[in-house]
């Protein structure tokens, strides 16, 4: 009878080591352990025993019975792993493989014409600087020259946090002029920087949302002067809209941050209902520029004496709509495939400054 055990353990565990899947193991537990089982069956015979032998084979087959279910557990977590491992090899994928052209992913007009704007202004040598989207009074307003009583700083455009202890209340930054304030404030001139990103008012209709993209620039030199700045903006221009000789005209305007300031206004004309950008009778309005206010570079302990400079800021779903012929706004934020696949680019078309103009014409 313990002869006949032993066999059994030599053979269960033989069987158990050997399982060469997760199938096979639970067929071996069904064959010892189950209600018709190898093990389960000897034990039946345990009723007929003299007590006193029944004890120790009792004994027996309970230590037989925990070893072969240990040793089935062991086996388990072995084959388990094993599956794992398999499947990760299996299902292993390069993710420095550049995307198949046949993928179905488009990217946003707002991260297209954001590429550009970094390939166009990077070839005139600025960098693209970044900063947070929650700002406070200061960089958002008190340095731009922007005093209590402006009517931007009112609830209705701008979007406040909860006060903090000390009474003093976050924003959502209006303008991505606080990028500007942060690179001044930081660091010694020259500065030569972009800094796309999204900026929020409380504003929702047709033509406004509560989040949209702009991009501002600046440079600060010792001799930067308005020359530098028409010249820069009039190649952006022409490079962006990719019209050669674009016209474009700049309007005396009025910024609290910049003086002098300037609206720049590019060349249209109305073709059956189309908008066409270039020459034609129409001037259309696309974006505020001018020279830093000598008290903003006060603000951000850059002497004015020393220093002067130039800036800009534009509207990126705005300069999107005209050059790729979006008429809604609306739609830049609705998540809408059937819009994306229409609009949206190739995830392989190379940010270049007229990148999907040409097909579309
Ligand atoms: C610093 C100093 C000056 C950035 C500028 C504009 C003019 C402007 C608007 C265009 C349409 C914002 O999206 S919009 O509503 N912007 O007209 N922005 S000058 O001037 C700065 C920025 C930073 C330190």
């Amino acid at each position: 009878m313990m002869q006949d055990l032993e066999t059994l353990r030599t053979e269960l565990l033989a069987e158990i080591a050997a399982a060469a899947d997760l199938d096979r193991l639970e067929a071996l537990r069904v064959a010892a352990l189950g209600r018709k089982g190898a093990i389960t069956e000897r034990m039946k015979a345990l009723g007929a025993m003299a007590p006193e032998a029944r004890r120790a084979a009792g004994q027996a087959f309970n230590a037989l019975k925990e070893e072969v279910a240990a040793a089935i557990e062991a086996r388990r977590t072995g084959l388990a792993e094993a599956d794992l491992e398999a499947r990760l090899a299996a299902e292993r994928i390069d993710i420095t493989l550049p995307v198949r052209p046949e993928a179905e992913g488009r990217v946003h007009p707002i991260s297209q014409t954001v590429d550009e704007l970094v390939a166009i202004f990077g070839e005139m040598g600025f960098a693209v600087a970044e900063g947070p989207d929650i700002e406070d009074d200061f960089h958002n307003f008190t340095a731009l020259n922007i005093p209590p009583e402006h009517p931007a700083r009112q609830e209705h455009d701008t979007f406040y946090l909860r006060a903090r202890a000390d009474g003093s209340r976050m924003l959502l930054r209006t303008q991505t002029s606080t990028v500007q304030i942060r690179t001044m404030t930081g660091a010694k001139p020259p500065f030569r920087i972009i800094a796309p990103g999204r900026t929020y008012r409380c504003d929702s209709d047709a033509t406004h949302s509560p989040m949209f993209h702009q991009v501002e620039g600046l440079m600060v030199d010792e001799t930067t002067h308005m020359g530098h700045l028409k010249g820069c903006l009039v190649d952006f221009l022409r490079a962006f809209f990719d019209v050669d000789d674009l016209p474009v005209r700049f309007r005396p305007s009025y910024f609290p941050f910049t003086e002098p300031s300037a609206e720049v206004d590019i060349g249209c004309r109305r073709e059956g209902g189309e908008l066409l950008i270039g020459h034609g009778e129409d001037w259309m309005e696309i974006l505020g520029c001018g020279m830093v206010h000598p008290s903003v570079l006060r603000n951000c302990g850059v002497d004015p004496e020393a220093y002067q400079g130039f800036a800009f800021g534009m509207g990126i779903e705005r300069i999107t709509m005209l050059k790729y012929g979006i008429p809604d706004l609306r739609t830049f934020f609705e998540s809408d495939l059937r819009w994306l696949r229409r609009y949206g680019f190739a995830a392989l078309d190379l940010p270049c400054m007229v990148g999907g103009l040409q097909e579309r014409r």
